[in-house]
């Protein structure tokens, strides 16, 4: 397939962007300016963009507790979502959720996830109400390879493949959960073999090459757009950082993780290849650089400067509005 440059920028853009916050938020924890807990999404970028940039504003997402990547590729602010995680008032839930909790429904993004595997049976609800509206709209669930190991994983396919929903079900099968290496828990070799048992076809995709997730997302979302049911996309990763930043690692070596970044970092990946194959230069990715590095400055600098809600306000927010009368 052939892109123009606009499209390839647009694609290193967003996955630089991810990059970018996730390295700010590393550094800001490790500094202790952001109270709770941060997972990041560094090395699994090209997932997140890759699906995503095939998506329409109301099309859905679920996420996870690792969920930055996904939030910034659906189009999320990110000074709403610096703002929550220093858990100030501007942030997407007014400084009560933090990282785990960022939602924006104008944007179709249901939320990270504390809870892992809970975002399968709202992404399948999201793709229900699609479908009794009579909307072209698809939902797309992101998970983890240790969350595919949920009880919740097989209700939410089997629901979802008995029905037709339009769901497209992503699993960032990053070789861990946690602590625990993919080997320890799970007797298949993949996750997509999984999909059989529920009528569903499945694909893997190289989720290090982002050009490779967005072409084939692309096939099966127009598909599942369509009408044509759920499909299982595996997207083959690896957790470049710990489980949460301050995760002393004290379950793999050193050497595993740098071969692992020197052989499949998606964004070096994919410099490298626009600029062989696609005639961009090196001047073009600096910029795209640059400007992702100004705005971030800025969503820190609004973030430190904003206010912490006021004790008044601790328990607004906290319940729907009722509609019964
Ligand atoms: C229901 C539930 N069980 C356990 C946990 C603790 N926990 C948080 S993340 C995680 C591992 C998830 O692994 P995976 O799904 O592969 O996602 P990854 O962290 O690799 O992105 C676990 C066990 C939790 N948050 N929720
Ligand atoms: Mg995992």
């Amino acid at each position: 397939m052939s892109y123009d440059t606009e499209f390839l920028l647009q694609l290193y853009r967003q996955m630089v962007k991810i990059r970018t916050f996730e390295e700010k938020a590393q550094e800001l924890f490790l500094a202790g300016e952001l109270p709770g807990f941060v997972h990041l999404y560094i090395g699994e970028e090209a997932i997140a963009v890759g699906v995503c940039e095939n998506l329409r504003q109301h099309d859905f997402i679920t996420s996870t507790h690792r969920g930055h990547g996904h939030c910034i590729a659906k189009g999320a602010d990110i000074e709403r979502m610096m703002a929550e995680l220093y858990g100030k008032r501007a942030g997407y839930c007014k400084g009560k959720g933090g990282s785990m909790h960022i939602a924006d429904f104008s944007i179709g993004m249901l939320g990270a996830n504390g809870v892992v595997g809970g975002g399968y049976n709202l992404a399948v609800g999201a793709a229900l109400a699609c479908k009794l509206r009579n909307e072209d709209g698809v939902a797309v669930c992101f998970f983890g390879d240790g969350a595919s190991n949920r009880g919740t994983f097989h209700e939410a396919l089997n629901m979802a493949a008995a029905w037709k929903l339009p769901v497209l079900f992503v699993c960032e099968n990053n070789q861990y959960a946690s602590t625990t290496p993919y080997r320890m828990t799970t007797a298949v070799e993949d996750i997509a073999v999984r999909a059989q048992g529920y009528g569903m076809p499945a694909r893997i995709v190289d989720g290090n090459q982002v050009l490779e997730v967005y072409e084939t997302a692309r096939e099966l979302i127009e598909a599942i757009r369509a009408g044509q049911g759920p499909v299982l996309l595996e997207c083959k990763t690896y957790r470049v950082k710990g489980h949460y930043v301050g995760d002393p690692e004290l379950y793999r070596t050193r050497q595993e993780v740098e071969m692992q970044v020197a052989n499949s970092d998606p964004l070096k990946h994919f410099s490298q290849k626009v600029i062989a194959e696609n005639g961009l230069t090196e001047g073009q990715l600096a910029a795209v650089r640059s400007e992702v590095g100004a705005g971030l400055e800025r969503a820190v600098e609004k973030a430190r400067a904003a206010e912490y809600p006021g004790h008044t306000e601790l328990f607004a927010g906290l319940y729907a509005e009722s509609e019964v009368q």
